[in-house]
C-alpha cells in the first residue's frame, strides 16, 4: 500500500496522473481485507470478518450482501451481564481515513448457505454497500476457511452457534429477567 501510494503521489505532482480526481482527496473508501469462517457444522452459519479503510468523509456501512448465499446478516456481540449476547446491526460507520472492523468477538458477519461451488472455490465475492454516492458499492472476494479447530466453548466464535437460535436466546434472556 504505502509504495503504491508514494508512487502515485509521485505521479500525481507530475501531472501526469489519469486519477488525479481521487489523489488530491487522499484516501479511498476500500475494503481491505476479509475472510469468512465456516460454522462448526453444515447448518450453522459461517462467520465473516473484514476490515473496511475510510475515505475522505465519514460514510455507513448499510448493508453487505452476496449472491452465492441464502442470508447476510451484520451483528454485533456485546456482553450483557456477563452473558455474550448479538445484536442485528443496520449499519456500521466508516469514519473518514479511519478503520471500520468486523472481528471475532465484536461485529460480525453472519452467511447461511454459502453455494457449495463458492465454498469449493475458496471465496465468496461479497458486495458492500455504503451510505456515500447513492449507495456506492464495493465488491470484494472474501476467502473462504474452514471452520475453526479451536471452536471451543470459551472461543469467540462460539457465542456465535448460540446465537444462532435466536428465539432461544431470548427465551433464556426472558428466563432470567424473570429470575431476578
Ligand atoms: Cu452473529
Amino acid at each position: 500500500m504505502k509504495p503504491f501510494a508514494i508512487a502515485a503521489l509521485a505521479v500525481a505532482t507530475l501531472g501526469l496522473s489519469a486519477c488525479g480526481e481521487n489523489m488530491g482527496e487522499g484516501p479511498v473508501l476500500h475494503v481491505a481485507s476479509g475472510y469468512i469462517e465456516m460454522g462448526a457444522t453444515p447448518d450453522r452459519p459461517a462467520a465473516g470478518y473484514f476490515t473496511i479503510e475510510g475515505g475522505p468523509r465519514d460514510v455507513d456501512l448499510v448493508a453487505v450482501t452476496a449472491d452465492l448465499a441464502q442470508r447476510v446478516e451484520m451483528h454485533e456481540s456485546v456482553r450483557e451481564n456477563g452473558v455474550m449476547t448479538m445484536k442485528p446491526l443496520t449499519s456500521a460507520p466508516v469514519p473518514a481515513k479511519g478503520k471500520l472492523e468486523f472481528k471475532p468477538g465484536g461485529r460480525h458477519l453472519m452467511i447461511w448457505n454459502i453455494n457449495g461451488a463458492a465454498v469449493r472455490a475458496g471465496k465468496l465475492p461479497m458486495i458492500f454497500v455504503f451510505s456515500n454516492n447513492n449507495n456506492e458499492r464495493i465488491i470484494f472476494d472474501m476467502t473462504i476457511k474452514g471452520a475453526s479447530s479451536a471452536a471451543s466453548a470459551d472461543a469467540p466464535a462460539m457465542d456465535h452457534g448460540a446465537m444462532e437460535m435466536g428465539k432461544e436466546s431470548a427465551d433464556k434472556g426472558a428466563t432470567d429477567a424473570a429470575k431476578k
